[in-house]
């Protein structure tokens, strides 16, 4: 992939990062990420589908609700909106394909800064639109997902979609059509929504069944809007259980796929799983991809950590190998991704000053992602932990658990079985064995 920039270089000294293999000493080098590499039959670019968030890597500035910027790196500085929306650009492709990786996602205004004039808005991003087709063509990079903000802006204080006033709606609606319009402009492979504010603070003021109602009328409406403009791609649902509203209504997984059935939207929709949303609702990462998978519904996931001691969204840069080898043998075993890929919905620390932080993050996430697919692999293939898995419902393959599957058993069925056959024997889940055959394969 060639490197982009524009009239600016913004991470000088930087070349562009290789893969060199486990033992190199270089920092600014892939050590297990080779992105050509076939693993169970696909290269691990095709398995993992890097993308790289635009909101937190150009946007974000390290000002926290106690703290000003620290992160001061030189784009989006000068000139007016569509000017410093160029630079930002110009440093984004320079960044991606330093990195040579194939995806990047964006919010509608990530891109270029928004204004309450629906006609400006509309241009402005056009504009842009326009620039980042220009830069794609020449790196060849992809937008994996575009995406509305529809939780920044003040009139959305109380939802987008599930907002009780009918003008804010409205206004939701312009914004999703003209972000949509420019996710199908740039070829986009799947549009995201994210209901940041789709929920409530307090149920006094709430009438939670015609928010919900309104939340799928609006989702239909915007999808088939995107149908009839012939776009192919998948949408999809990020859940989160709260934060920034007190109760969201894509709350998780579960949740989601149940309100995607009432109303109607399985055929268009699949999800999208954060690492941190799933720890925030009370889960893992891991139940949040099992539940998605055997509903046939991931579609993508965002990347990122949380922290152990605090419970809030801190979204880190993922790290924790024995964490994702568990979470990439259940996206190994369910098929990959339906559409979508791993989006770095992360950001640095806000004393993580320097340019070159944004780079280390970003390898050491998409290392710890290439070795632990390289080791779920390995222990698809080579170890036992399939089939003690397997082996632990057999007792369902034949005979009268096979019947019972099959709903051939009665409730007195059952209870004629049991007297015959007396007490079961005690059988171990063996858990500890196989958490230390993930470690040996690690
Ligand atoms: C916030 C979400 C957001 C979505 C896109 O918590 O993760 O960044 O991914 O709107
Ligand atoms: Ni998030
Ligand atoms: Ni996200």
């Amino acid at each position: 992939m060639p490197v982009i920039t524009g009239d600016k270089e913004f991470f000088k000294g930087i070349g562009q990062i290789k893969y060199e293999g486990p033992q190199t000493d270089n920092p600014l080098a892939y050590r297990w990420y080779d992105a050509g590499k076939t693993v169970a039959g696909k290269t691990m670019k095709e398995h993992l589908r890097f993308a790289v968030a635009y909101w937190h890597s150009f946007c974000g500035n390290g000002a926290d609700p106690f703290g000003e910027p620290t992160h001061l790196y030189g784009w989006n500085e000068k000139g007016d909106a569509v000017a410093r929306a160029k630079d930002k650009m110009d440093a984004a492709f320079e960044f991606i394909t330093k990195l040579d990786l194939p995806f990047y996602c964006f919010h509608d205004v990530d891109v270029v800064d928004y204004t309450n004039d629906v006609a400006d808005n509309e241009k402005r991003l056009q504009t842009l639109t326009e620039y980042a087709r220009q830069k794609q063509a020449a790196s060849k990079v992809q937008l994996l997902w575009g995406t509305a903000n529809l939780f920044s802006n003040r009139r959305y204080m109380n939802g987008a979609a599930t907002n009780p006033d009918f003008h804010v709606l409205a206004h939701a609606g312009a914004q999703v059509k003209a972000a949509l319009d420019a996710t199908i402009a740039l070829g986009g492979q799947n549009y995201v929504f994210w209901g940041g504010r789709e929920g409530y603070m307090s149920l006094l003021n709430t009438n939670m069944k015609r928010e919900q109602e309104h939340l799928a009328r609006f989702l239909h409406t915007a999808k088939d809007y995107a149908r009839k403009q012939g776009f192919k791609g998948v949408f999809f649902i990020e859940p989160k259980p709260c934060e920034p509203t007190k109760h969201q209504y894509d709350y998780d997984s579960a949740t989601v796929i149940s309100f995607l059935r009432q109303y109607d939207l399985l055929e268009d929709f699949k999800l999208n799983i954060e690492v941190n949303h799933a720890t925030l609702a009370g889960h893992t990462f891991t139940h949040e991809l099992q539940v998605a998978v055997d509903a046939g519904m991931l579609g993508s996931m965002d990347a990122n950590r949380g922290d152990y001691q605090n419970g809030w969204d801190t979204d880190q840069f993922p790290n924790n190998i024995n964490e994702l080898v568990e979470a990439m043998l259940i996206i190994l075993e369910g098929g990959g991704f339906q559409g979508g890929g791993i989006n770095f919905d992360a950001k640095i620390r806000r004393n993580s000053t320097d340019p070159e932080d944004l780079f280390h993050a970003h390898i050491g996430g998409i290392d710890t992602f290439a070795r632990s697919l390289l080791v779920a692999d390995t222990i698809l293939r080579q170890s036992e932990y399939k089939k003690i898995r397997a082996d632990r419902y057999a007792s369902f393959d034949s005979g009268k658990g096979a019947a019972y599957e099959k709903g051939g058993l009665s409730l007195e069925d059952l209870r004629e079985y049991a007297v015959a056959n007396g007490e079961p024997k005690v059988v171990s889940g063996r858990q500890e064995y196989l958490e230390n055959l993930i470690n040996r394969y690690i």
